[in-house]
């Protein structure tokens, strides 16, 4: 009822009546008055105007699954929403639920994370209270070969939610770092299940810095917030909205092809590395070169010495030059 109560609130343009709530979910007016309470409890300002009705003035910058749920518009995507406070990691969670048999979908978030994973067994600095911790769970027919590209697609959508709740430009580190003036303000961790030829599930990780004012110092460097870029505090619930929407889109685009055909023009020109020099730190064999974008593989096209290099996802890191971008 919460979440039906708060919906509503969200959705009317004025003030709604006590009697229209009510009425429309066949509740009493006690039943209708509990929820306000418990509401405006949770942080939410809400005006109550005799005669008029009930106003919601302004939501708090919470994460529960009420304040989810009552933005969402989303198709299949978060269509099942896991809000835990504090967890090991949203991935880890995601990857349990898929077990116990959570749908295509299913949206985990947490507030804090105690052991937050970035790739290669390396930490993603998860503090409580100032950051978006989100998994998506996906159980998607495709081939295995083609999984590694939903990093991309999801990188794409973040990048679009990130420019829409703020306004500032952000752009993509390839593959999976979202970064805001040369500094990393997001990561992306896909994890998969899968048996020799089948696909069990894949959970796609996201961190995101809101909130923060400083980072421990061995990221300090590299590490941004959107409060450091813009100086303003925006709502995580509304950002997480945000992703989903974008990542169906762009998701049902790769969907048709299982490639990023249909893609690589707007990654592209969100790619920051584009034309720049980057240096491939490829176990076997660094080299440097010039990045031109990635083709409908999500491979990293390098020109060096005379010819065209494709990088693949997975086995290299690439840094910038002159930095980390
Ligand atoms: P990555 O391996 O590309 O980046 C990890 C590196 O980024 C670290 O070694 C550190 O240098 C730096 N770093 C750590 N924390 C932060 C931070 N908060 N902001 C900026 N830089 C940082 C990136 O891996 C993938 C991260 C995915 C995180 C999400 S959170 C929800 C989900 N659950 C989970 O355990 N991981 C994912």
């Amino acid at each position: 009822m919460k979440t039906k109560i708060l919906t509503a609130l969200r959705e009317a343009d004025d003030y709604i009546s006590g009697q229209q709530l009510c009425e429309r979910f066949g509740v009493s007016r006690t039943a209708v008055w509990k929820v306000m309470k418990q509401l405006r409890e949770a942080g939410y300002q809400i005006e109550s105007v005799q005669n008029k009705g009930y106003k919601l003035l302004e939501a708090p910058d919470i994460l529960s699954e009420n304040e989810l749920k009552s933005l969402r518009k989303t198709r299949w995507a978060g269509i099942e929403t896991v809000y835990v406070p504090v967890i090991d990691s949203t991935n880890s969670k995601a990857k349990q639920l898929a077990e116990e048999g959570y749908p295509h979908g299913t949206l985990v978030v947490a507030d804090r994370q105690e052991a937050g994973r970035g790739r290669r067994g390396r930490n993603w600095d998860s503090p409580s209270g100032v950051n978006i911790y989100m998994t998506l769970l996906l159980k998607p027919d495709i081939e295995i070969a083609h999984a590694s590209m939903l990093t991309l697609v999801t990188a794409l959508a973040v990048v679009q939610a990130v420019e829409k709740q703020t306004g500032i430009e952000a752009g993509i580190k390839w593959p999976n770092d979202i970064v805001i003036n040369g500094k990393k303000v997001c990561g992306i961790l896909t994890e998969m299940s899968a048996q020799f030829d089948y696909i069990n599930h894949i959970v796609i990780g996201i961190g995101i810095n809101v909130h923060n004012e400083s980072f421990p110092e061995e990221i300090s460097e590299r590490a941004t917030s959107l409060f450091c870029e813009t100086g303003k505090h925006y709502s995580r619930a509304a950002m997480i909205e945000d992703i989903l929407e974008f990542f169906e889109t762009y998701y049902e685009i790769y969907l048709k092809t299982q490639d990023l055909s249909g893609l690589t023009g707007e990654y592209n020109r969100k790619l920051v590395n584009c034309g720049r020099g980057v240096r491939i730190l490829d176990p076997k064999e660094p080299f440097e070169g010039t990045a031109l974008g990635i083709n409908e593989k999500g491979e990293l096209l390098v020109e060096t010495e005379g010819e065209v290099r494709r990088v693949a996802y997975g086995e290299v890191s690439v840094r910038g030059i002159y930095g980390y971008v």
